[in-house]
């Protein structure tokens, strides 16, 4: 069953009735770009055609109700209790079940960014974005709520605007200190294109990638090694940077240039360094592929892919083995290119296959993973997709 079937069956099991409407956005890879969104740096994702739908309909009653395929319960709550359950304290948990921040987040980020007090909904949220795989789903619940809200509740916020809104809900509903990548990626996905995006002004640039005329296809191997960004690594990633940009006396690491970094391994300990110098790199070869891409088409940025890729592994330390088994088996098996994507710590990779060595490159990387004694991977094909829309 699609996404938008799922949640308008979700919504008439809660209510007894159908939705006002339904709506979709998607989930993201991300080409290259990892981890320098936050330091208002350059990236470069694609909308993937796994969904979430959110079926909405109005209440009298000022109440928001929220449901999923992914919870037990509804969780209900009144409109005018969102500012007392939100922000949530940093390094804090949600005053409400995590999955259920997301949605209510995003209620509370809208009202409080446009004054509009908006009433009260039935919100079933279904999705075919794997969870904990490094693809956005919580991005694409964001994009979908925000979607249906705004127009439900007349709040006329553009695409850029709306993204805003789920980082929002994402960093002090749900207390996870991400970047705006994902949201953006959500947001304004285009067929066969990647958005190139600068976090800092947030001027995005659409790549077309012609991936079907070059006989390519992008594989996602999915480790099923569950991640998430509101604890742990990621938040230790970003005080790094952030250190190192403050010894470096610059506001963001996106201010560090390549020939910068004689300098900065002077100043800073190992560990930092090793840090700032994925981010600067990284930054480069964000531009580099937007270069090559346009030049020559997406068979030249193998290189870049893979560049990326050590740099993640051996400066940022996010890859785990089994990304790296991931990443080792399909360039072995005949991938132009691969790469873990994402936040990391588990999740996934994206290997660059041409379309007839999809298969070949699939069952290497299973065998390979089945000999390290690793879970069964999920693998599969994504082409860059269309951003949010109305269905129903
Ligand atoms: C996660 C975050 F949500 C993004 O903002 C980004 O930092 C990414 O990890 C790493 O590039 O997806």
């Amino acid at each position: 069953m699609t996404a938008v079937r799922e949640a308008e069956a979700l919504f008439a099991t809660l209510t007894g009735h159908g939705p006002d409407g339904v709506w979709s956005a998607p989930g993201r890879v991300n080409l290259i770009g990892e981890h320098t969104d936050y330091n208002d740096g350059f990236v470069l994702p694609f909308a993937i055609p796994q969904r979430t739908a959110a079926a909405v309909g109005g209440r009298d009653d000022g109440r928001l109700r929220v449901t999923s395929t992914f919870a037990d319960e509804p969780v209900e709550v009144a409109l005018d209790d969102l500012d007392r359950l939100f922000p949530t304290a940093p390094g804090s948990r949600p005053a409400v079940p995590e999955w259920a921040a997301y949605p209510l987040g995003v209620a509370w980020a809208l009202r409080r960014a446009t004054g509009v007090p908006g009433h009260g909904a039935d919100i079933a949220i279904a999705s075919t974005v794997p969870v904990g795989a490094g693809l956005s789903s919580s991005a694409a619940i964001e994009g979908a709520t925000s979607s249906a809200l705004n127009e439900l509740w007349g709040t006329g916020l553009d695409a850029v605007a709306l993204a805003r809104i789920g980082r929002t809900a994402e960093n002090e509903a749900v207390g996870a200190p991400t970047g705006i990548m994902d949201q953006m990626s959500s947001m304004l996905g285009e067929p066969d294109a990647a958005i190139f995006l600068d976090c800092r002004s947030l001027e995005a640039e659409v790549v077309p990638l012609g991936m079907a005329a070059a006989g390519l296809s992008v594989l996602v191997i999915d480790t099923r090694v569950k991640h998430a960004h509101s604890t742990g690594g990621y938040r230790a990633r970003r005080e790094s940077c952030e250190r190192g940009a403050a010894a470096l006396g610059v506001p963001a690491l996106r201010d560090v240039a390549v020939a910068d970094l004689a300098r900065a391994q002077e100043l800073l300990d190992d560990e930092t360094f090793r840090r700032v110098r994925h981010i600067v790199t990284e930054n480069q070869r964000v531009r580099d592929t937007v270069t090559v891409l346009r030049a020559e088409g997406a068979r030249a940025i193998g290189g870049l892919l893979v560049a990326s890729h050590a740099s993640m592994r051996d400066d940022f330390e996010i890859s785990t083995p089994e990304l790296d088994t991931a990443v080792d088996a399909a360039l072995a098996a005949g991938a132009l290119g691969a790469r873990m994507t994402g936040g990391g710590f588990g999740g996934a990779a994206i290997a660059l296959v041409p379309r007839d060595e999809v298969e070949a490159v699939t069952t290497a990387v299973r065998a390979r993973f089945a000999e390290a004694g690793y879970a069964e991977p999920h693998v599969f094909t994504v082409s860059p997709s269309a951003g949010p829309h109305r269905d129903a």
